[in-house]
């Protein structure tokens, strides 16, 4: 029988017989926002296995709100148990488990806390609904407007690195981390927590430290984080510490050494040094799950084992919530023409009886890096990860190519075309079943809709604000407007300026030649006052595509305007002057369509010129396109019969387009540079 004596907040082992059951709660994560009166699904995954001694079985699983029980169950599948909790009311609550062992030995889980209020549930990753969260990273305090379309889970990149944090003793810097923090934080995401103790970009007047000093250095640390970030879901708390199985034999982290004798040493367990940092952990972060993470495990069993001898000591123990593999790109690519034994890597980490974090997936192609070739990988290699049962959730380690630390890995491009990884990733989402959870909610993204975030439910993610000629102005997202929905735009000038023009609030969108576009949006003003609506190029000449003035009043009001452009602009902006005049301005609802008659917009139209030649045409699995005379690149898009862009990319004079994504039929593709706009039939056999 294992016996916690609980001093203060610290567990000190006694004698230890058993290995306690793990419980950890995958979902809702901490964190997480629903609307009132929502029915919130709460999953708790919990083994008897995975520690020194022998394997148990969980004889029941308790759910605790507020430390009040509210279910009780012995029902699971794949080690994961289920309660739906009705109809919940508006408030912030913590979420518990706790699960008992075949012996009568219990273990109640890190907390979970939960937000409910009358704000709807905006959806956000293209993982909403499905069951799972995928996060990316976040190198800096600027967030890309795409982030929360396509993610919901944010670690930082490198910001809350010890030695970012506190490269001079006593001296943090908080700034970057902070910011990545709170944008997980204000969006209700995923956040995890990278990384408490790692022998890699540490702070090294560690290296000169007795234990004594090491350990009080390292809880300052851990004290200062938890007073900062009170909603972290997860922390890589030990990261990188394999040294036994490694490819090289050697440190996987250099620093690691210091690490181990600072904070105690190997001693009785050999992994003293570890039990005494997951213990600190517990007591700082009750409400996150505490993860201990490498890479090399994939490819590597014996590093899993090693790995897996380290959990078992924390098993006895109850300090271990998730075995996170880091799943690089030089670990598990190779596993594209066999993903049945990545399964039994899968497999084998999960015989640490607590749930599996990926938490660096990146994936560039094999044997070589190409667009083609990391498609394949996504395909092989993903799904194995995302449908076991025991992994609970992915993080990729970045998506934007050239910016991502592993060249080959992104898979979106700087200017937010997509590659074929992602064209692929977003659509096998879709095919997966929905279940509900997490992130759903009111879909934030109207496909028909150019205007991203045209009801602001994400803030003000998409938008800027642009201050001309020495006036100033900030906008703002508010929830009591009198709008669409809850939220809407305000902006309130500071100083206005003396044109309309001097402020303005904008969004790239581009424009075709000969199309046809309707803006509509929502707004009203403190005063009685008028703004400008425009779409007008963004940069370069600054033309003006379309121009109107509209009369604000204090009530809301719809506007409608249309118009055609006879030229094709691919950094045309739509844009709301509000200069002039110091009266603050709502504005909500914003769309802008393309509603150009598709029987006049899409027809049979080869290229007379002879300056694009796209072949061969029937295509298959690829189609090759030569674009001659062009002074810089163009823009391509491949349009099913429905006018749906299913692929889109630049073209430098010479482009190879993999279609084996698509399926037999007829396709157009659209070409666009400078002020010319051509659009080819193409036949996919
Ligand atoms: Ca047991
Ligand atoms: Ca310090
Ligand atoms: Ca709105």
């Amino acid at each position: 029988m294992a016996v916690f004596i609980i001093v203060g907040c610290t567990f000190i082992s006694a004698e230890i017989t058993n290995t306690p059951p793990s419980a950890v709660i995958t979902y809702p994560h901490s964190n997480a926002y629903y609307q009132e009166g929502s029915n919130i699904v709460i999953r708790v995954y919990s083994t008897d296995f995975g520690g020194t001694f022998p394997n148990g079985t969980v004889e029941n699983v308790e759910f605790f709100v507020d430390d009040e029980k509210i279910y009780e169950t012995s029902v699971h599948q794949d080690h994961t148990y289920t309660y739906i909790w009705e109809d919940v009311q508006a408030g912030e609550y913590r979420i518990t488990a706790r699960a008992t062992d075949n012996d009568g030995d219990s273990f109640t889980s890190a907390g979970v806390i939960l937000k409910v209020g009358e704000a709807p549930v905006i959806k956000k990753g293209i993982s909403a609904g499905k069951g799972k969260y995928l996060g990316n990273v976040m190198g800096s305090s600027s967030v890309r407007a795409d982030y929360l379309q396509l993610w919901n889970g944010v670690t930082a990149e490198n910001a809350h690195k010890w030695g970012s944090i506190e490269g001079e003793r006593d001296v943090m810097n908080w700034t970057t981390g902070d910011n990545i923090y709170n944008f997980a934080a204000d969006n209700n995401l995923v956040f995890r927590y990278h990384a408490i103790a790692w022998g890699s970009q540490y702070p090294t007047w560690l290296e000169d430290l007795e234990p004594e000093e090491f350990q009080a250095e390292i809880e300052e640390y851990m004290a200062e984080m938890a007073a900062r970030y009170p909603y972290m879901d997860q922390i890589d708390v030990l990261n990188e510490n394999l040294y036994l199985n490694t490819y090289n034999g050697r440190e996987h982290a250099a620093g690691t050494p210091y690490f181990r004798a600072g904070l105690g040493g190997p001693g009785e367990t050999g992994y003293d040094w570890v039990i005494w940092l997951f213990e600190k952990a517990r007591e700082y972060f009750p409400n996150s799950k505490l993860v201990m993470n490498d890479f090399e495990l994939e490819n590597n069993p014996d590093g899993i084992n090693e790995m897996l001898d380290v959990v078992k000591v924390l098993r006895d123990r109850g300090l271990i919530d998730g075995f996170g593999t880091q799943a690089h790109t030089f670990n598990v690519d190779g596993f594209w023409n066999n993903p049945g034994l990545l399964r039994q890597r899968i497999d084998m980490m999960a015989s640490s009886g607590v749930p599996v974090y990926v938490t660096e997936l990146d994936l560039i192609g094999a044997p070589e890096a190409s667009e083609a070739n990391q498609l394949r990988s996504y395909q092989n290699i993903f799904p194995v990860y995302w449908e076991h049962p025991a992994v609970a959730g992915i993080t990729l380690w970045g998506y934007v190519e050239g910016a991502t630390w592993w060249t080959g890995s992104g898979i979106i491009n700087a200017d937010g075309t997509k590659r074929d990884a992602l064209i692929w990733l977003e659509q096998y989402m879709r095919d997966q079943p929905d279940v509900g959870f997490p992130f759903d909610g009111e879909d934030m993204v109207n496909e028909e809709n150019m205007v991203y975030n045209g009801e602001f439910n994400l803030g003000t993610s998409g938008w800027n604000v642009q201050n001309n000629a020495g006036a100033s102005s900030s906008m703002e997202v508010v929830n009591d407007a009198g709008m669409s929905g809850y939220y809407a735009l305000r902006i309130c000038p500071d100083n206005a300026g003396t044109a309309s023009w001097h402020i303005q609030i904008r969004q790239q969108t581009p424009i075709l030649n000969g199309h046809s576009y309707t803006i509509t949006f929502m707004a009203k003003a403190d005063e009685i006052r008028n703004i400008d609506v425009a779409v007008q190029q963004d940069g370069q000449s600054f033309n003006t595509h379309f121009q109107q003035q509209v009369n604000l009043t204090t009530e809301p009001q719809e506007f409608t305007v249309s118009f055609t452009s006879s030229v094709a602009d691919p950094i045309a902006a739509l844009k709301f002057y509000l200069g002039g005049n110091s009266a603050c301005v709502y504005i909500d609802n914003v769309s802008m369509m393309d509603v150009t008659d598709s029987s006049t917009s899409l027809p049979n139209m080869m290229n007379k010129e002879g300056n694009i030649n796209v072949y061969p045409n029937p295509f298959s699995d690829k189609l090759f396109v030569d674009v001659a005379d062009t002074s810089g690149s163009s823009y391509y898009e491949i349009l099913n019969i429905n006018g749906q862009v299913l692929v889109e990319g630049l073209i430098n004079s010479h482009k190879t387009i993999s279609t084996e994504l698509l399926t037999a039929g007829i396709y157009f593709l659209r070409i666009m540079g400078g002020n010319e706009l051509e659009i080819i039939k193409l036949i996919k056999n």
